[in-house]
């Protein structure tokens, strides 16, 4: 564990060590996730295949890549049931919080003084395509928590693409929850999956927006093809930040930190509380705890990087919290609502000690595909706004035409664009008709 007393440490010392998350040089990754993007741009299903069947499914053909129907069908009926439920219970829930968010974003248009209309349309993408990690980590939460906001929206299609293993085949539970919202299952992974949605080949339709969590390699190729498509965020490793009092139940802390540090080993934990006997005893939990859960050697990798800070006061906890924006925030303290005001910057704010991160994961309702590595400083989780675009309209009548076009002309006269003050002042000159 690394372990700070800002008492004893500078703030700058802190900040940094809270913000560099990692030390890795991403500049080789990147060079090759630059060749398979370029292979899949020019060449379409040619290149895609070419590196399906080099990375994760030898025998792989064009044919193969779509999931077929009878597949998708005979995975969901062997699904258990109670999984099932469970699962329809989760989407439930995520259904309903963003069937609200889509109440809350409306298309408005305003009547202004001298004959003006003015508003903002606000309309669905047509294509999304979801990224779905598989490998190490089969994640169906993650179907739901991608696919059901862009229902709400009201996306017309969804496709998705997620890894097949060497024989071709992909997790049951994959396809049972996609089964519902997604009308195509492409296995294809990692950067070639990416820069097959983004450009389109001829198996896999070209998408509007890509959204879903990945490795270093489908993060790069998000990166890359942004601006041919959009993304919904760079989602990276899981991250858990935890702000405790001394009344927190120590054993409730770890199992919370420990739960978002045991996906991968570049998971990371933070813990700031301004009591040192709840440090200790939380610490003494996590190495108790992790010994008796199977993901022995990841955790024991991201223990070893889990920071724990001793705060002079609550405040200052929230403070280096901010600083961090961390991608989930427990707030395990006596009143977490009083808190809630100074959160600056943070993913998904957890409240109280009962509500664990994994409920978050799980089953509440927010999707749980939120900004990590700082990024929850300026960008939002995956919500129905994320398959939403705005369009400005605008109407100017006759008479506000012509009011307006001496500020045109001198705006275009100061820019030398003659065209465009000879459009406005046309208007001015011209009699007016009948208002249309
Ligand atoms: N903690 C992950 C989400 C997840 N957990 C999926 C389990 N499955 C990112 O917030
Ligand atoms: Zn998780």
């Amino acid at each position: 564990m690394r372990e700070f007393d800002t008492a004893t440490i500078s703030r700058a010392e802190i900040e940094r060590k809270l913000t560099v998350r990692t030390d890795e040089n991403t500049s080789t990754v990147e060079a090759t996730v630059r060749d398979i993007l370029h292979d899949v741009r020019t060449q379409g299903d040619a290149g895609l295949l070419a590196h399906t069947q080099r990375l994760h499914w030898p025998g792989a053909t064009a044919e193969t890549l779509l999931a077929s129907q009878d597949e998708r069908d005979a995975a969901s009926d062997a699904l258990d049931a109670q999984v099932a439920g469970s699962l329809r219970a989760a989407a439930a829930n995520i259904d309903a919080f963003h069937r609200a968010e889509r109440g809350q974003l409306q298309s408005w248009m305003h009547t202004e003084s001298g004959g003006r209309v003015l508003g903002q349309l606000l309309q669905p993408v047509q294509r999304v395509g979801l990224y779905v990690p598989g490998g190490k980590a089969f994640y169906p939460s993650t179907v739901l928590m991608t696919a059901i906001p862009a229902v709400a929206a009201g996306v017309a299609e969804i496709i998705l693409c997620t890894p097949a293993g060497a024989d071709g085949s992909i997790n049951p539970a994959i396809y049972a929850a996609a089964a519902p919202y997604v009308q195509k299952i492409f296995k294809i992974g990692g950067a070639q999956a990416i820069g097959a949605m983004a450009y389109g080949t001829e198996t896999v339709p070209k998408v509007d927006v890509i959204v879903g969590p990945g490795n270093q390699y489908v993060n790069i190729a998000k990166r890359l093809v942004y601006g041919e498509v959009g993304i919904d965020m760079l989602a990276g490793p899981s991250e858990v930040a935890v702000i405790a009092d001394a009344d927190a139940n120590p054993a409730f802390v770890a199992a919370d930190i420990l739960a978002q540090i045991e996906h991968s080993q570049d998971n990371r934990g933070f813990l700031f509380s301004p009591s040192q006997p709840l440090l200790d005893r939380v610490k003494a939990e996590v190495l108790r705890q992790a010994a008796l859960l199977s993901r022995g050697e990841i955790l024991a990798h991201t223990i070893e990087h889990l920071t724990v800070v001793k705060t002079r006061t609550l405040d200052e906890a929230i403070e280096l919290s901010n600083i961090l924006a961390p991608e989930h925030l427990e707030l395990c303290v006596r009143e977490p609502l009083a808190a809630l005001p100074k959160i600056k910057n943070a993913g998904a704010v957890l409240l109280g000690e009962h509500t664990s991160a994994p409920i978050g994961d799980y089953i509440a309702g927010p999707s749980h595909t939120l900004p990590t590595a700082g990024a929850a400083r300026f960008s939002s989780p995956l919500s129905v706004a994320t398959f939403m675009k705005r369009t400005s309209v605008i109407y100017y009548s006759a008479e506000a035409a012509r009011s307006a076009a001496p500020d045109v002309a001198r705006i275009a006269d100061v820019e030398g664009f003659d065209a465009h003050g000879a459009a406005a002042l046309l208007r001015a000159s011209t009699s007016p008709k009948e208002p249309s």
